[in-house]
């Protein structure tokens, strides 16, 4: 008998809704069971989609990257963006599928949000994220519902919405420039009066989904003051009647780690016309509209992202053999992909119920406390998540040995896309500083905690007490900090943010699984059948709640004075 060579089984995946057991129980516990008869079989039909397009798709786009021809054979400056036909085709199914009309339509109520994101988190994945663009899309759109004139909703707003794919346009967004990054407020652009309208001069560092029709940016308008409440909200098309750009020079396209579909460009703009979006001034504050969206966003494609790389890492495990036994029977193996399996559970949950929140604001049903939780979870999910994300899909990574770091498998590209998730729309710093303004000046901590308490006591079972006792001894730890936090050392404060932010995710997402399982022991099974999931749920819960919710270090002045000493290199 001659030797038998040895070959590996790829990963095969399955529908992405049918194969998500957490996002149908997910819809089964919070959608009225009308609506879920009613979402569930375009949800699936959508998954059917991405697996027969967007996949395809996605792998296309990924294999040719947009390319800046900055000149005509002739000499003439032209600085076209040519992007695949790929690329086209995912923004014709992003109209299609209407996965940024839903959230406005509101057919579904309060549940809009909920409906839209589920379809995001399914496509997300494969569609070589132009959900950039569509989370831009998103936040213009909402920017424009709150503050937009009737001019800009007239023009704008209807295609930005629109599910035809020859009316649909994609926005972009151009916040950061080279001094003002995360200090937006050090925004350079000048907008000088040009007719009815203005005209913008200044150089945009990082614009992404830079082929949209529209953008919306930040200027300064001649005498308004410095810091961001002297910053304008502008809305921006870029392309004349003939396709060409209207005063915009593209230095040059981004050489980005990751996202490598997405057209990211840096812009000078040599008088730009304009138009003013709201009252002058106090520029961020309505940006914030447009930012905390696409921040939801971001921690939708974080868990997405999550669930892909954990679908592959068991999968493989399943077929692959060591030691005589599949890599699924390793004990060691084993709690490394539990442990996994966990994080993404309570991720899901913290985001998904933030698209609820979201969803009833938007259609103004929000219960007392709703909109303080929102404002104060919406950074907090946006940190957390996509911190984890990338240690998970590290972990991913990590679990095919050799075969995760070649190119080919995919998975290279799967950690590169996810690294960008704690930088964009945001880092996980600056937003611990968005943590403490949602505090301080929302008065959100209150309305959290509250929260907190009310759903710990919907917990039943034995089994979850001790649970329950864990997450509510957590949650006094955070409340005593949060006291030493008022005072009046700032410096204490900051330090402490970012581990503050990470035990308000870990206590949320514990009284989230706590109540989910709860739920799942009693009226959680399908067609009201026999089955493991409750255990599972609780099992999961449990296992949560056992790790360390709010582990906070210590920042007191004598803890400061010795990071700032071990930074410090001494001879
Ligand atoms: O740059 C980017 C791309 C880089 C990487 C690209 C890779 C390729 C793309 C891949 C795609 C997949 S993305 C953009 C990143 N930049 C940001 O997200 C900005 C980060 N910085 C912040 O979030 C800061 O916290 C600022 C800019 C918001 C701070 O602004 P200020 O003006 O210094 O701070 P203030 O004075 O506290 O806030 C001004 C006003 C206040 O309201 P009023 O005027 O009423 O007092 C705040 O309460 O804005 C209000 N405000 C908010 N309101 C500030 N933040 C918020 C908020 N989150 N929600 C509501």
């Amino acid at each position: 008998m001659g030797m038998q060579e040895f070959f590996q089984q790829g990963p095969v995946l399955g529908n992405p809704f049918a194969a998500d057991p957490l996002l149908q129980a997910f819809l089964r516990w919070r959608l009225p069971a009308d609506l879920q008869e009613t979402l569930a079989p375009g949800l699936l039909a959508f998954g059917q989609r991405v697996i027969d397009e967007v996949q395809g798709l996605g792998r296309q786009a990924e294999a040719h990257p947009p390319r800046h021809i900055p000149f005509d054979p002739w000499g003439a400056r032209i600085d076209q963006i040519e992007v695949s036909g790929a690329w086209k085709r995912l923004q014709d199914i992003s109209a299609q599928e209407g996965l940024v009309a839903i959230a406005y339509k509101r057919a579904d109520g309060s549940f809009s949000r909920l409906h839209q994101f589920s379809r995001l988190y399914m496509f997300h994945p494969d569609a070589a994220w132009f959900t950039c663009p569509l989370a831009m899309t998103d936040g213009a759109a909402r920017a424009l519902e709150l503050h937009g004139d009737e001019y800009l909703k007239d023009r704008a707003l209807s295609h930005l919405l629109s599910r035809d794919p020859d009316r649909f346009w994609t926005a972009g967004q151009w916040m950061t420039e080279r001094a003002g990054g995360s200090d937006v407020s050090r925004t350079e652009t000048a907008a000088r009066k040009h007719g009815t309208g203005y005209a913008l001069h200044g150089t945009k560092w990082f614009t992404s989904a830079t082929t949209s029709p529209m953008a919306l940016t930040l200027a300064r308008m001649e005498g308004a003051g410095a810091g961001s409440a002297g910053l304008s909200l502008f809305y921006v098309e870029l392309f004349d009647d003939a396709g060409r750009l209207r005063n915009i020079r593209i230095n040059r396209l981004k050489e980005k780690l990751g996202t490598h579909a997405l057209p990211t460009a840096e812009l000078v703009l040599e008088g730009t016309p304009a138009h003013l979006v709201g009252e002058r001034g106090h520029g961020v504050r309505k940006m914030s509209s447009l930012f905390n969206l696409t921040r939801i966003h971001n921690s939708v494609y974080a868990v997405s992202f999550m669930r892909r790389a954990l679908a592959l890492a068991k999968e493989y495990a399943s077929k692959r053999q060591a030691s005589g036994r599949n890599l699924m029977d390793l004990p060691a193996h084993v709690e490394t992909l539990s442990e996994m399996q966990v994080e993404w559970e309570g991720c899901f949950h913290l985001t998904f119920h933030l698209t609820l929140l979201l969803g009833r604001e938007e259609a103004g049903e929000s219960a007392e406390g709703e909109s303080a939780l929102l404002r104060l979870l919406t950074p907090v999910a946006k940190l957390y998540t996509a911190k984890r994300a990338v240690w998970l899909v590290a972990e991913a990574m990590e679990s095919f040995g050799g075969a995760g770091y070649v190119e080919d498998t995919g998975i290279p590209a799967l950690m590169r896309d996810t690294l960008v998730l704690p930088i964009w729309e945001g880092t996980t710093n600056v937003l611990a500083m968005d943590v403490l303004r949602a505090m301080e000046k929302d008065g959100t901590f209150e309305p959290f905690a509250e929260d907190i308490s009310q759903r710990l006591r919907k917990v039943k079972g034995e089994a979850l007490a001790e649970s329950v006792r864990r997450v509510r001894k957590a949650l006094e730890g955070l409340q005593d900090v949060r006291k030493r936090m008022d005072g009046t050392d700032s410096d204490y404060s900051e330090a402490m943010a970012r581990g503050f932010a990470f035990g308000v995710a870990r206590i949320y997402i514990g009284a989230l699984l706590l109540e989910f399982a709860s739920w799942m022991a009693t009226d959680g099974l399908p067609g009201g059948g026999h089955s493991a999931a409750p255990l599972r749920s609780s099992a999961v819960a449990m296992r949560w709640c056992r790790e360390p919710l709010a582990p906070l270090p210590e920042t007191d002045l004598a803890h400061r004075r010795v990071s700032g000493d071990i930074l410090r290199e001494k001879a």
